[in-house]
C-alpha cells in the first residue's frame, strides 16, 4: 500500500542556525594554512592550477554543465546533489534523503548514508578524497571501485558543478564517530578538513548558496521540486524523501512501500482504468 504524508510545519526553525554560512570575509586567497591543502608556497601549485582551471570553466559556461541559469539550473544544482544521496540509498548504505530549502536562498542537501570519504584520495597526495570530490570535475560518485548505479540516468555531472556554481558550500560528512566540516567559495576550499568533534550517525550534509553572478534566480519552485520528489521515491521504494521549505514553513514527505505500484495508482486517481489494479511483474 502507498503511504504517503503531508504535514505543515508548525514551529518556525531557527532562521539562520550557521551564521558563518553566510561570512562575506572570505579568508580565500590569503594565506596558505587557510586552504584546503597544501600543494606548493602559494597553497595551489601543481595539481591546484587544473583544479582551478576547471573550477573556472564551470563558472564561464554554466550551460555547458548544467543546462542552463534559469530556474531550471537553479534546480539542476538540487538535484545534483540529491542524486548522489539517492546513489547511496541504492547502494544500500541511506534510506533517508532530506532537503531544506532555507530563507536565505541556500539550499542543504542531506543523507544518513556512509558520508564521502574524508582520509587522503590515492591519486592526490595531500588531498582528501571529500576534497577531491568537491573540486575536480567529474569526480563525484564514479570513482573507485564502480559500485555506483545512476540515479536518474540524465545528470551526474558532479558536485563540483553545483560548488563552482556557488557563493559558498559546506559539506558536513559524519563518519566513524566524527563530524568533519569542509568549507568553499565559488568552489574553492576556504578552510582545511576540519575535524569538528564527535558525532553520532553516518551522513553527508552538503549546503550551497547559488550564486547570483552566475545563476539568474534562487527562485526555488516547491511544487517543481516536490513532483520531482514524488518521482524518485517511486522509483525508490523504501526510501524517505522530506522537503523542508523555511521561506513558506512548508514541508512534504515521500516514501512509498509500493514503489512503481504506488505511482501507477497515483497516476490512475481520477481516471477510469481497464483493470482495478496495476499489472506488475516482478
Ligand atoms: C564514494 C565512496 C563512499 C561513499 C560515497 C562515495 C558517498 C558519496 C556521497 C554523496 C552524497 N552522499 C554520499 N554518500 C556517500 C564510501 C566508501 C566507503 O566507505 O568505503
Amino acid at each position: 500500500m502507498a503511504k504517503t504524508r503531508e504535514s505543515i510545519m508548525a514551529e518556525q526553525l531557527p532562521q539562520d542556525s550557521s551564521d558563518d554560512l553566510n561570512n562575506n570575509e572570505s579568508p580565500v586567497n590569503k594565506s596558505e594554512d587557510s586552504k584546503g591543502n597544501g600543494n606548493g608556497s602559494n597553497g595551489y601549485g601543481g595539481q591546484n592550477i587544473q583544479i582551478l582551471e576547471g573550477l573556472e570553466a564551470v563558472r564561464v559556461r554554466p550551460g555547458m554543465y548544467i543546462g542552463a541559469t534559469d530556474q531550471r539550473g537553479l534546480h539542476h544544482l538540487i538535484y545534483e546533489v540529491v542524486d548522489n544521496s539517492i546513489d547511496e540509498v541504492m547502494a544500500g548504505y541511506a534510506d533517508t534523503v532530506k532537503v531544506t530549502i532555507h530563507a536565505d536562498g541556500s539550499v542543504t542537501g542531506e543523507d544518513n548514508g556512509r558520508g564521502i570519504p574524508v582520509d587522503e584520495h590515492h591519486q592526490r597526495p595531500g588531498m582528501s578524497t571529500l576534497e577531491v570530490v568537491m573540486t575536480v570535475l567529474h569526480a563525484g560518485g564514479k570513482f573507485g571501485g564502480g559500485g555506483y548505479q545512476i540515479s536518474s540516468g540524465l545528470h551526474g555531472v558532479g558536485v563540483s558543478v553545483v560548488n563552482a556554481l556557488s557563493e559558498w558550500c559546506q559539506v558536513d560528512v559524519k563518519r566513524d564517530g566524527r563530524l568533519w566540516r569542509q568549507r568553499y567559495e565559488k568552489g574553492i576550499p576556504v578552510t582545511p578538513l576540519q575535524d569538528v568533534g564527535p558525532a553520532e550517525g553516518n551522513g553527508t550534509i552538503t549546503s550551497f548558496l547559488p550564486d547570483l553572478t552566475v545563476m539568474e534566480t534562487r527562485d526555488y519552485s516547491f511544487e517543481i521540486l516536490s513532483q520531482r520528489f514524488r518521482e524518485m521515491a517511486y522509483l525508490n521504494r523504501g526510501m524517505t524523501i522530506i522537503l523542508v521549505d523555511e521561506r513558506t514553513d512548508r514541508e512534504v514527505t515521500f516514501y512509498f512501500e509500493g514503489g512503481l505500484i504506488s505511482f501507477v495508482r497515483y497516476l490512475n486517481k481520477n481516471r477510469n482504468t481497464l483493470q482495478a489494479r496495476p499489472v506488475s511483474l516482478a
